[in-house]
Parts: C-alpha cells; structure tokens; sequence
C-alpha cells in the first residue's frame, strides 16, 4: 500500500452553505472533486493525525464511493480510526450520537439532506465537530478558504474495503471500525423515553404510521417501533434506504409526503403518523386528521417535554431559528425560561447546547431536536410526540387545539419559489435591503409595516456575529414576514418567503391556515414586487 501525494486544482464554488457543501451528484463524481473538498476540511481542522472521526451517511447515490475516497484519504493523512456505519450508513442524528459516545474528534457525514438523490440529482458533504454538531462558520469559513488555494491531497494506493461485516479492520495504519448504524441511536432513545407507556399505548390499539421515505430511518425505526416498541408490522412505510429514494424526494412535507397526510385525512387513518427525510434529521408530525407545522411542533413539545424521562426536570431555554413562528416563545414566557432566536441551520444551536442555555431546538424546516445530540432528529421527535401522547391520553387534534387555547395560535407558512433564476432573486432581495429603511409607516394589501431590517445574529456565548441571515418585516397586529434565499438548493435560487400571523387564545383558531395569512402574503408580494420579478404567480411549495 503505497501513500500517494497527487497534485490538483481548486474547483470553485465549493463554499459550505447551509450545511454543508451540496452540488449535483455529478459534480461530486468529477475527479479530484471529492478529494479537494475533503483535503480541505482536513486542512482546516489542522490535519487529522492521530484523530478519531466518525463517517456515514445517508446511502444515496455515490455514498459508497465517497466514503472509500474519505477512508483512503483519512489514513494516508494519519487518522488512528474511523468509525464507520454498516455498509456507510448512519442517520445524521446517529452520527452525532456516535461522535460524542465514542469521544471522536469529529465526523464526515454525506448527505443532501431532503434533496432527491441519484447520479442526475444532489450529493452533498458536510463536517461535524467534537460535540457531534455541524462545524460553526468560523470553520466552514476556513475550510472555503482551503478550497480556493488546496494544491495537494495525500491518499493511498489501494482497493476499497468491505463496509458490510461489522467489526474490525486496517487500512494503513488506520483501524476501520464497522457499527451497526442502529445499536447505539436506539439505546439513546430508550434513555430518553419512557418506553413501556409507549408499548402500551401501542398494546392499547393505537395506530401509526412512519413513512421513512425509502431512505436512512427505515432501519431505526423498523428496529424501534416495530422491534423494541411492539408497533404492528406495517407501522413502518417505505422502510428500505434505496440510492434514490424509490425516485422520490425524501423531504417529509405535505408536499412530497403526500400519500400519508391523504391517509391520516382520510376518516380511517391512523391515530398519528409521520415522516423523516433523507438523513434523518427532519420529522413531519400528523394525527388524526390533521397536519402539525413544525413550528407548532416545537412549541408543544417544549410545554410537555417533562412528561418524558429525559426531561422530567425540565427544560433549561429553548432556540428557535429566526423564520421560525414565535409560537414556543410564549410556551418559554410561560415557563420562565430562555428564548434565543438564532439564523437558519443548526450549527448555530451548538453554543448554546453546549453551555446549557438551551435543553430544545427547532427550525420551521422540519427540524426539532435537543441537547441528547448536537443535530436536529427526527425519530426523536416522533418518539417525544409518542411519549407525550402515551401521557397525555388523547389525540393530537385535542393536544393541539389545547395548546392553541392555552398559548394562542401562531398561524403560519412557508412558500418557496424554487430554481427561481439567481439574477432575479439577488435582485430583489437586495432591492429589498436597500429599501428596508423606509417601509416602516408604509400599507402594502391593507397591512401597515410596524418595523423591517435585516437579522444579524450576536452569538451570546462566543460573541461572534453572523450578518445577513434574512429579511424580517414587522406588520402593526403582530404580523410578520421573513424572506430569505435558501443555502440548501443546488439549482437557481430558492427565494422562502414565511408568512406568520398570531391570533390570541380567545380569537378564531380555526381559520384555514392560508386563508388566514393572504394579506400577508398579498403585502409581500406587493413590497417585493415578486410575481413581476420571478415571474411566479404561486409558489411552488407552500408548508
Ligand atoms: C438544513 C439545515 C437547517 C436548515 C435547512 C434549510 O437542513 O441543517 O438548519 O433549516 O437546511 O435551510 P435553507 O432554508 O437554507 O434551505 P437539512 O435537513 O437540509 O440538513
């Protein structure tokens, strides 16, 4: 086996986004492209000799490949182990399990996440620190920085490795360890919940259902619902990962989720259902006859988070992303606890994590999560709604209007106008910038602006700051609009525009959820001048 120092040049644009570096799968598969961007991280975390690091991912399409390269490539620059997923799958979530349980130096996960996979679809890497969560910008600015002079990559002259049989083996001087991706996640959750009220509550007659989308969570949930928890067999829809998502696009939304959310409408639909995404990080929570936003999500698990053991003591403060709706901000008033707001992606969640400011999480992107990993999870939503529902004793319908009628309701939207031409996006978004100063007083679709600016986020435990991480227009009667360009996509821009409107507990908190935020949208489109400039009368996903 000889160790191999090959020349290269910088690609450009290999700039981590929202998490991560995304690009279609063809551009990942161009020679040296992989090796670059690797050798890069590599170079920005000042080498990785002597460190343990943790790789998988979320079995797409050139997974497989991507991980003998990252392997060779780890050895030929000294790592002493890398822990490795079963046939190179690990879930996000259980990846950051795995990076803190094993006290590795970090890990190397590849996924795009929610994007569709396969040779014409999306591939994406991304670096995860010491406390299991997505490197902080100061690093994904440096490892930018490497991609734009890397020269040089080290790697060995040698075959790939045999990623089915669990155990051990070497490659250089590297020891490859191979984990069942499942084992470790699942005991995690078993600390976390109380299991044998879930059994019962499955024991009792009570239906579900968990669309895993043809991707990573099949095997978790199979093993934990179906196996550990006594859910029927069935319980788990589409539970085998496949390279493309049985040609789906595994973003667990109304949208591409479809078929459940028409079976949980449907008046013989389960009792609860939901979805996870490509990695398993996003959840969709449904009961019976109704869809749950993320944001409503998070809110009612951080008021009924004690009635799960993990959290039995409490909850320390919870972190919203910015766009997120301010629901669980008045759940935190209510428990006198602390509210961050934070810009979109959850490597700005880890500080807070870490220093115990925060206990829960989430993101309007399907994302919930808290301070048992450093990534947002979607099994573990699903099994804190399970835990509460076993507790709580009625259905989510009830929970949910319960919720509304203690805390008010925070109607809210997202819409996405995607592969939206870059020029076209930039400018309005800039234009918008330019003219935020002087909306304030101004009525746009019978809504007058109360306040606009751009979201700069100050860091309150390392103090650094993040400029420009979206939009915010305030409307008089607590309205409000954020608009931002997604860091995620890989084609044209994707412009997001979340619409949030509140309605106190006494008001009507059964109006139709777009209906009740048109003048919103209206105002939006009006300031923006959307339609004219991306030549979208709808938007493409509205969740
Ligand atoms: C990623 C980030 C999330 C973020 C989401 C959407 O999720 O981890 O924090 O909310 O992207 O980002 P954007 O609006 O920029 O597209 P995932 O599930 O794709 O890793």
């Amino acid at each position: 086996m000889t160790l191999l120092t090959k020349s290269c040049t910088p690609f450009d644009g290999q700039k981590p986004g929202t998490s991560g570096l995304r690009k279609k799968t063809r551009v990942f598969m161009q020679p040296d492209y992989v090796e670059c961007f690797v050798q890069s991280i590599f170079n920005a975390i000042d080498g990785v000799d002597d460190k343990t690091l943790v790789i998988g991912g979320d079995g797409r399409y050139f997974n497989a490949e991507a991980i003998q390269t990252i392997l060779r490539m780890a050895s030929a620059n000294g790592a002493m182990r890398a822990i490795v997923g079963q046939g190179g799958l690990l879930s996000t979530p259980a990846a950051s399990n795995l990076i803190r349980k094993r006290k590795a130096d970090g890990g190397l996960i590849l996924s795009a996440s929610h994007n569709p996979g396969g040779i014409d679809e999306d591939f994406g890497l991304k670096y995860n620190i010491a406390n299991g969560g997505p490197a902080p910008e100061a690093i994904t600015n440096r490892i930018f920085e490497e991609t734009k002079t890397i020269s040089e990559y080290k790697t060995l002259d040698t075959g790939d490795l045999a990623l089915d049989q669990i155990g051990e083996t070497s490659l250089g001087g590297m020891t490859v360890e191979i984990v069942d991706p499942v084992a470790e996640y699942a005991a995690l959750m078993e600390e976390l919940f109380d299991f044998d009220a879930i059994r019962a509550l499955f024991a009792g007659g009570f239906t579900m259902r968990f669309d895993a989308m043809h991707a990573v969570t099949g095997p978790y949930a199979k093993a934990i619902l179906e196996g550990t928890l006594g859910a029927p067999e069935g319980t788990v829809l589409n539970g085998v990962p496949s390279v493309d998502f049985g040609k789906g696009h595994p973003d667990p939304n109304p949208i591409w989720a479809k078929p459940l959310v028409d079976l949980v409408m449907s008046e013989d639909g389960p009792d609860f259902a939901a979805a996870s995404d490509g990695d398993g990080d996003r959840n969709m929570i449904l009961g019976q006859g109704i869809y749950v936003t993320p944001s409503d999500s998070l809110a009612v698990l951080a008021a009924n988070a004690h009635l799960a053991p993990g959290y039995d003591r409490g909850i320390a403060g919870v972190a919203r992303s910015m766009p997120t709706s301010r629901a669980c901000d008045r759940v935190a008033e209510a428990l006198a606890v602390e509210c961050f707001e934070t810009p979109t992606g959850w490597k700005f969640f880890g500080n807070l994590l870490d220093a115990g400011r925060v206990t829960l999480c989430g993101e309007e992107s399907a994302g919930t999560g808290s301070d048992h990993v450093r990534e947002k999870d979607g099994l573990w939503a699903v099994l804190l709604w399970l835990n509460i529902l076993a507790a709580r004793k009625m259905p989510v319908r009830n929970i949910l209007i319960d919720h509304w009628q203690t805390y008010g309701r925070n109607y809210y939207s997202r819409h996405d106008y995607e592969a939206v031409d870059s020029t076209a996006a930039n400018g309005l978004m800039n234009d918008l910038t330019a003219n935020l100063d002087s909306l304030a007083g101004q009525s746009f679709a019978s809504c007058t602006v109360a306040s606009a600016d751009e979201f700069s986020y100050h860091d309150p435990v390392d103090g650094s700051v993040s400029h420009n991480q979206g939009i915010r227009i305030d409307f008089e009667g607590g309205g409000r609009a954020v608009l931002r360009l997604s860091g995620t996509g890989t084609e044209g821009a994707t412009l997001r525009v979340y619409l949030e409107r509140y309605e106190p507990r006494d008001g009507d908190l059964a109006i139709e959820t777009q209906t009740a935020l048109k003048d919103i949208a209206a105002a939006v489109a009006e300031i923006t001048g959307l339609v004219e400039r991306t030549g979208r009368t709808a938007p493409d996903v509205m969740t």
